[in-house]
């Protein structure tokens, strides 16, 4: 029953949609591409040489699932093999001469291959083939790194392509001498149809595309398993179009290199530091270490809430195989894409549960419904309340009320749903258990995974915070629509004994205003908002948060005249950076989607200052900044 269900849907999508960019003609042969793991290098080492043949040419390649929507592109292959994206991964220790012998056979098409050349490389160096054309090239490593090989059919720059030849990827990994691998490889890709984006300005969110990690989009990637206190080594390659502020969920990682594709650099430890969002920038590498603290299911995805979007589907997400099966799997259908799902077993020793002297708060979180608030869409938001304290103002502002919490004090979070529709909520930056970190149907261990919370029904969350910084709480549930219409909040933790003061202590959430497409952006709720006043020779700790569903390039800055003052930096993703880096720096930062970052702000003269917040623009009309003015007295 389930199959034909499957074969029918398969067989109303195909025909729908243009044979142009979508799977075989009927008759035709060409070849179907499989999903790389990278796990395998490609070719034969011998006597410091590595021989590999590469053949680019035409196939029929599945990003979701091996019955759903096919699309026709071109990869790279070794011959005699089926085909695979990302291509196939080139891997070597330093100093080895690669001699790879590479072959246009596409049809009709000028090949023009980048990266195959030492490193660091020019990246103007490139190979071009006319269709038809075989030849060998030879090269040296160059430097240890992760780095990429690709290639364009279509005469356009890496960050550019995004149809027939947006696949053309594989990874170039040189291993410093004498090491072995233990590491996993990742690339992502993007495949954007080519009819819609002809038609300019769509909503991508509700576009066709592929967003893939090695080849596959979610919930079809591949699941990867650790156990806790693993040291886990990952290299990232984001050979694609899009910013990507890649977020892991429960815990921090550290990013050890970061590279463009020519050059990799490795970070000194004074120039590490923990993260849980880091943005990759089109054609852009990392390496990073993360070691689970605590078992159960997490999600390392991208922010950029179109990028994870069930709406960006091949298979549109009404057409979908239901996973749904007695309980909620938010997290099978709820979103696509740039996501990757990550098991951690339990280590053998069991946890030492740590025993606080402070006593249990008890708060309660309350999702409302705020009928009409952006024209025929209502607006959602969350009100707070203490012990058997008073509601905040359920007014339906946004952001949603500041929840401060005490580092190493328990908390019990009762979540209240009283939308007309299931919600959830996850704790952004927090180190908790897997059970409390919003994903429903993802979250916690087997045969104990969260639930969506229905509407009338309520979720208990229990967690200690065992550091001291800005973090977020924000829906995790249909994220697009409730995020946009207000279900998020600052989540600040303080040392033991202090208060948040709201003198000296800033919050700076930027979000936007409703869930139509080109919604502006809002500063604490504020698309204009009022001066900021500040006085002299006081110290003050800005805090800022992006939480805007697509904008990963914000950029906030305190200028006086068309210059920054200076601020220091304090934090990033709510931990402290390492004193190397706690320092003083011109008031210029770039805040993904899902980053939070502090800075620390003593005005010093009366001068005329202003903050603004900068978003490069989406669409025409989409606005493009926030100017506000800083009165120091
Ligand atoms: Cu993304």
């Amino acid at each position: 029953m389930r199959s034909t269900q499957c074969l029918l849907l398969f067989c109303v999508v195909a025909a729908a949609v243009p044979t142009a960019f979508f799977g075989r003609t009927p008759g035709e042969d060409i070849p179907e591409i499989k999903a790389n793991d990278n796990r395998l290098p490609h070719g034969s080492l011998k006597d410091g040489v590595l021989t590999i043949e590469l053949e680019a040419l035409e196939g029929t390649w599945y990003p979701e699932q091996r019955d759903g929507p096919g699309l026709r592109v071109q990869v790279f292959a070794q011959p005699g093999r089926s085909p695979e994206i990302p291509g196939p991964l080139i891997r070597v220790p330093e100093g080895t001469e690669i001699r790879a012998t590479v072959h246009n056979a596409i049809p009709g098409a000028t090949l023009v291959i980048h990266g195959l050349h030492p490193r660091p490389g020019n990246p103007d160096e490139t190979i071009q083939l006319a269709s038809g054309e075989r030849r060998e090239v030879r090269f040296r490593t160059g430097k240890a790194g992760a780095y990429y090989y690709w290639a364009t059919t279509t005469g356009k720059a890496l960050p550019d392509r995004y149809g027939v030849d947006s696949q053309l990827n594989g990874a170039l990994i040189v291993d410093p001498q004498g090491t072995r691998a233990d590491d996993r490889v990742f690339v992502i890709g993007w495949w954007e149809n080519p009819e819609l984006r002809a038609m300019g300005g769509y909503p991508f969110t509700k576009g066709r595309n592929a967003i893939v990690i090695n080849g596959r989009a979610w919930p079809y990637t591949e699941r990867l398993t650790y156990g806790v206190g693993d040291s886990v080594h990952w290299r990232w390659i984001n050979a694609a179009q899009g910013n990507h502020p890649m977020h892991l969920h429960g815990s921090y990682y550290t990013v050890d290199s970061i590279g463009d594709g020519e050059r990799d650099t490795p970070l000194s430890s004074d120039q590490r530091r923990l993260v849980v969002t880091e943005l990759m920038r089109p054609g852009t590498t990392m390496s990073l270490t993360w070691m689970p603290p605590q078992p159960g299911n997490w999600l390392f995805h991208c922010h950029v809430l179109a990028h994870i979007s069930p709406g960006l589907r091949l298979r549109p997400a009404d057409k979908e195989p239901s996973f749904a099966q007695g309980e909620s799997h938010h997290a099978m259908d709820g979103m696509a894409g740039l996501v990757l799902g990550i098991n951690v077993l339990p280590s053998r020793a069991p946890p030492v549960a740590k025993q606080s002297d402070l006593p249990l708060r008890r708060l309660r979180l309350t999702a409302q419904l705020q009928p009409g608030r952006y024209g025929k869409d209502p607006g959602f938001a969350f009100a707070l309340q203490e012990g058997a304290g008073q509601l905040t103002e359920p007014s339906g502002r946004v952001p949603g009320p500041p929840i401060v919490l005490t580092r190493g004090q328990p908390a019990e979070i009762t979540v209240l749903n009283k939308l007309p529709e299931p919600t959830s909520v996850h704790w952004h930056g927090m180190e908790l258990e897997s059970y409390y970190d919003g994903i429903a149907g993802w979250s916690g261990t087997p045969g104990h995974i969260a639930p969506m919370i229905e509407p009338g029904a309520s979720f208990v969350v229990r967690f200690t915070p065992p550091r001291a910084g800005t973090f977020i709480y924000h829906t995790h549930l249909d994220d697009i629509r409730q995020l946009s219409s207000g279900l998020y909040g600052p989540l600040i933790v303080l040392e033991p004994g202090q208060s948040l003061d709201p003198e000296r202590d800033r919050l700076m959430l930027i979000s936007v205003r409703g869930p139509s497409d080109n919604t502006p952006i809002l500063l604490n709720g504020d698309a204009e908002p009022g001066p900021i006043e500040v006085k002299q020779g006081v110290r003050y700790r800005f805090r800022f948060i992006n939480i805007t569903p697509h904008d990963p390039l914000l950029t906030v800055s305190l200028l006086a005249g068309s210059s920054p003052v200076a601020w220091r930096a304090i934090a990033k993703d709510g931990a402290d950076l390492p004193v190397s880096q706690a320092t003083g720096r011109p008031a210029r930062q770039t805040v993904s989607v899902g980053e939070t970052y502090d800075f620390e702000f003593e005005p010093r003269s009366a001068d005329e200052i202003r903050l603004e917040v900068f978003r490069p623009a989406r669409a025409a009309s989409a606005q493009s900044q926030i100017v506000v003015p800083v009165h120091v007295h």
